[in-house]
């Protein structure tokens, strides 16, 4: 997996070594000299990733990530902050200022790639979402999402087999969230799982394979996304490494700081709730884009596509298929005579006396205007026709309200009825079938079904 890092340092060489290192592995990288370049060049090219030094001259790593973070164009691009070997006050200050991790210098390859590695893996699924993102609207500021802001507690399992240490680490996480030590829990199994929002995993358990832990939650379903934090003993480098590589977020040495272990929390909660906030609003506006309005009901796009979907099954032997077409008799004279709202409020309950009288697994849509479509799988003419009238029944058995409740009015609907004839046919036959039954029944003289079949 290969990926765009923007290497800032001020000392030429440096630059050249992280250049060197990350392009024998494939990584595409640009430079910047001090933080106000590195700022420009990241709104410029867009890296996946950004390598910040500490001290340079201009602008600080401090500075530069700040702004980077307070930037909409470049808040979603992930920064690891290099700094002294063993500046404790460096590392603290980088998390806090909204550095998603950070190296110390000299710069040890594995940590490097293994980091570089895991974060463009966490910027993969967000560009994806990103990407997703229902006509590339722009983002708006999501919840949770402000680096320096109040986050709201998280619950967090802390899975150690060694008690005395998972308590001492609950403890310390205790102020500002919900952890939950394994031993707490009665275990890893069950449903206690779900609604974490932090998986903290201790790579020296000896009861279970940890290692094993982390693999399978993240390959699991329901876990994928909950991010994984583990701690590794300062001897086991390997082994957290493997980690990494196995999905884990972050990583943290024993012993551990807990002003660093605070700080690695809030940032794993932070990007779990961008990215849960991110798939809310994707699934909302795939849900906007197939329904209408008005009604609540599917619209037409997402009508014709079903229609073609399920013609495709009933072609290849799947049973009939039927649908019908259901238009308000007489509704332009409701609208003329109590106005545009009422006509909007007679609609909205025509189209959930609709919902609630067609089956299951029918698909009540609206076609636009007063008229509606709902398609039926796997059903007959007769029993299409059984189900409209059921509706029909339903419109014209009790009156409509209208202004609020304190009227009433007397609506009452046609419906045609078309089931498929032969294979090969196509969304348009089908409704023309329909929509020349509704013309016989509006001429018949309306409130009533009237059906097309072979
Ligand atoms: P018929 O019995 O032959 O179906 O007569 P009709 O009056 O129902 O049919 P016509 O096609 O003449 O009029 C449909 C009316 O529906 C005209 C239009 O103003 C109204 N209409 C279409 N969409 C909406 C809407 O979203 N809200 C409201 N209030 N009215 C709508
Ligand atoms: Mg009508």
């Amino acid at each position: 997996m290969s990926a765009h890092v923007l290497v800032a340092d001020d000392i030429l060489a440096n630059r050249k070594l992280l250049q060197a290192k990350l392009s024998h592995e494939y990584f595409q990288v640009s430079t910047a000299c001090n933080g106000q370049e590195a700022v420009d060049l990241a709104r410029a090219l867009q890296p996946d990733i950004i390598l910040l030094d500490v001290m340079m001259p201009v602008m600080d790593g401090f500075e530069a990530c700040e702004i980077l973070k307070a930037d909409r164009s470049t808040q979603h691009i992930p920064i690891v902050m290099v700094t002294a070997l063993g500046d404790r006050e460096h590392r603290l200050k980088g998390l806090s200022a909204g550095a998603d991790d950070f190296l110390t210098k000299p710069v040890d390859d594995f940590a490097l790639l293994s980091r570089v590695r895991a974060l463009t893996k966490y910027k993969l699924v967000m560009d994806e979402l990103r990407s997703r993102e229902a006509s590339g609207r722009r983002m708006g500021v999501i919840e949770g999402d402000d680096p320096n802001g109040q986050m709201s507690p998280a619950r967090i399992l802390i899975v150690d087999d060694n008690e005395r240490q998972a308590r001492r680490i609950s403890l310390a996480l205790k102020d500002d969230h919900l952890p939950m030590t394994i031993q707490e829990a009665g275990g890893l199994s069950g449903n206690k799982n779900t609604g974490i929002d932090l998986l903290i995993l201790s790579l020296e358990s000896k009861s279970f394979d940890p290692l094993r832990i982390c693999a399978h939650f993240k390959t699991a379903i329901g876990t994928r996304d909950l991010p994984i934090l583990v701690i590794a003993d300062f001897e086991d480098e390997a082994r957290g490494m493997r980690a990494l590589e196995l999905g884990a977020s972050d990583i943290i040495m024993r012993p551990i700081d807990t002003e660093e272990l605070s700080a690695r929390v809030k940032t794993q909660v932070r990007k779990k709730r961008y990215v849960d906030a991110m798939r809310r609003r994707l699934d909302e506006s795939m849900e906007l884009a197939i329904t209408d309005q008005l009604t609540g009901l599917y619209n037409r796009r997402h009508m014709l596509n079903q229609l073609g979907q399920f013609l495709n099954r009933a072609n290849r032997g799947d049973g009939p298929l039927s649908v019908f077409i259901a238009d308000i008799d007489h509704f332009k004279s409701v609208n003329d005579t109590y106005g545009h709202d009422v006509g909007d409020e007679v609609l909205k309950q025509f189209a959930e006396r609709m919902r609630e009288n067609v089956r299951p697994a029918d698909i009540p849509c609206r076609q636009g205007g007063e008229e509606f479509v709902v398609i039926m799988p796997n059903t007959a003419g007769d029993v299409a026709s059984s189900v409209a009238e059921r509706v029909r029944r339903h419109v014209c058995g009790e009156p409509f309200r209208i202004d609020s409740g304190k009227g009433r009015l007397d609506v009452t609907v046609s419906l045609g009825v078309a089931t498929t004839l032969s294979a090969g046919e196509t969304e348009d036959d089908v409704i023309k079938r329909a929509d020349e039954a509704l013309y016989e029944a509006k001429h018949a003289g309306r409130n009533q079904v009237k059906s097309r079949a072979a």
